[in-house]
């Protein structure tokens, strides 16, 4: 039976039959059955290793670093992927291009698909395809907004940031955590990371509407497809926002796997961790997260390379694109502008693996697009003025330097879209830690605080 839910400005169709069929079909049930099997054995081991080497010193914390964002101080544990300064990430200890290679593919494309990415990021294992195609169609099964959503998204103003559109949205799908219904029933603590687990998969199933939702009210006509239960993660995705190239779409599968997981440190993980600790639902964690994902040092800084591209474009004129012309123009950007976006990074000292993943993507691609023969030419400029400035500690593009060129070439021309899209695919590290989280009955999150008087009376006295 075809129902068909209509919303001011939306179409949404959906088949219960399908529905139901999917509902008690199971990318959801393999991937907890087997993180039942792994998650006993990883608490053995942190047991073991709490009790043998819980005394262990990590590092010195100085007071340089206490007022210094903490850089370098090691006091995190997040399961699902480490960051070398030089290397850069590495998910369950695979580079990227590893990834790129070894996880499976979306049918006719020489890109991974994302889903499979969570199923690692979750238990370690690099999934067959047929697991990351049950995945698949539960992403696909759990896509329906509630109802109240639809209307908070068609009733926000739009030209409200589709980042806080988007956190509000998510924020408000807390109506749903299964977690927060079981907590306040009564939930044993070791049950806890069954729901956060649960919660997560809608989540992330839901992410793609709500964002696409966003996309099309405020740029386009306010409709929008239905989601495809045949379909991978990032084609629905793709479709939902309007695009039916197919080159968008492995675009899109790229950009959903590099940047869907950082470590722990970074402010979406951090955050998105630390409220989980208080026992907030999975909703309200991410929602947070989404919050510092929205601030330009971090995840916004992809739309401020954008339009810093543009007013690079205005001072270059009809003037022919040398060295020389570039260095002038970067310079006098400098001494108007905070910093150079796109460049520089807290953790990493050379280019950003996730920005040359997107370069080798961009030769193969779109090696005449004038954008592409920009970014490409700065990228041959700027680290070489920002070494001479003497004060970014890394002169290297990361991942922002790259990511909108690639979707402006596709016609996905809106920068202020494009930490929406970060915020999807972060969704699936962040969400996959935070079932780890709880899996390792980890606690609230407090560390200790102290003022610049009690730190001047610990060193005169110490
Ligand atoms: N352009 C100009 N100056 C820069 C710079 C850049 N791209 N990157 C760093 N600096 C400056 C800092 O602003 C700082 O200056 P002050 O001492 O005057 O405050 C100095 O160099 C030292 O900074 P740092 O130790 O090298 O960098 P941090 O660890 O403090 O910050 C980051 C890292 C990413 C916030 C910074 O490099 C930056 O602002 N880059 C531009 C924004 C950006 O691209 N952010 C995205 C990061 C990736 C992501 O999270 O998505």
């Amino acid at each position: 039976m075809l129902v068909r839910v209509a919303f001011k400005n939306v179409n949404l169709f959906k088949y219960s039959n399908t529905l139901h069929f999917f509902s008690t079909n199971s990318g959801y049930e393999a991937l907890k059955g087997r993180l039942e099997e792994i998650i006993p054995v990883k608490k053995e081991e942190v047991k073991e290793l709490k009790s043998k080497f819980g005394h262990v010193s990590l590092g010195e914390i100085t007071i340089e670093q206490a007022y210094g964002g903490m850089r370098g101080v090691k006091c995190l544990v997040t399961e699902t992927s480490v960051l070398d300064p030089l290397e850069g990430i590495r998910y369950r200890g695979y580079s990227l291009p590893e990834l790129l290679n070894k996880l499976p593919k979306a049918k006719g494309s020489a890109q991974p698909l994302p889903e499979s990415v969570f199923w690692l990021l979750l238990t370690g294992e690099i999934p067959s395809f047929s697991q990351a195609e049950a995945l698949s169609k539960e992403f696909a099964s759990r896509a329906d907004l509630p109802a109240h959503i639809v209307q908070l998204l068609n009733n926000i103003p739009a030209d409200l940031h589709p980042m806080s559109q988007l956190s509000a949205a998510v924020t408000a799908m807390n109506s749903e955590s299964k977690f927060a219904k079981a907590y306040a029933k009564g939930l044993k603590k070791s049950e806890y990371w069954r729901y956060v687990l649960d919660d997560s998969i809608d989540l992330i199933s839901k992410l793609p509407v709500a964002a696409a939702m966003i996309y099309r009210n405020v740029f386009k006509d306010g409709k929008i497809k239905a989601v495809d239960y045949s379909e991978d993660y990032a084609q629905n995705f793709a479709s939902l926002l309007g695009f039916d190239d197919p080159g968008f779409t492995d675009m899109l599968r790229l950009y959903l796997v590099i940047h869907a997981d950082h470590e722990g440190g970074n402010v979406s993980a951090h955050t998105t961790h630390l409220v989980g600790s208080a026992l907030s639902d999975p909703y309200l964690a991410y929602a947070a997260g989404l919050n510092g994902l929205a601030g330009p040092l971090h995840g916004l800084a992809n739309q401020q390379v954008l339009l810093w591209l543009e007013k690079f474009k205005k001072l270059l004129g009809d003037s022919p694109i040398t060295k020389e012309k570039v260095s002038e123009i970067v310079l006098k950007l400098l001494e108007s502008e905070n910093v150079i976006p796109g460049y520089g990074h807290a953790v990493l000292r050379r280019t950003d693996p996730r920005y040359l993943c997107q370069r080798e993507f961009a030769q193969k691609h779109l090696p005449d697009y004038s954008n592409f023969k920009l970014v490409s030419i700065l990228y041959e400029v700027v680290p070489d003025i920002l070494e001479r400035q003497g004060k970014a500690r890394n002169p290297w593009p990361n991942v922002d330097a790259h990511s909108g060129i690639l979707l402006q070439h596709y016609g996905l021309t809106e920068p202020n879209f494009y930490t929406v899209l970060f915020g999807v695919s972060r969704s699936l590290g962040t969400l996959a830690s935070l079932v780890w989280d709880r899996a390792l009955g980890l606690p609230l999150e407090r560390p200790k605080s102290l003022s610049t008087e009690k730190l001047k009376y610990l060193v005169t006295n110490s």
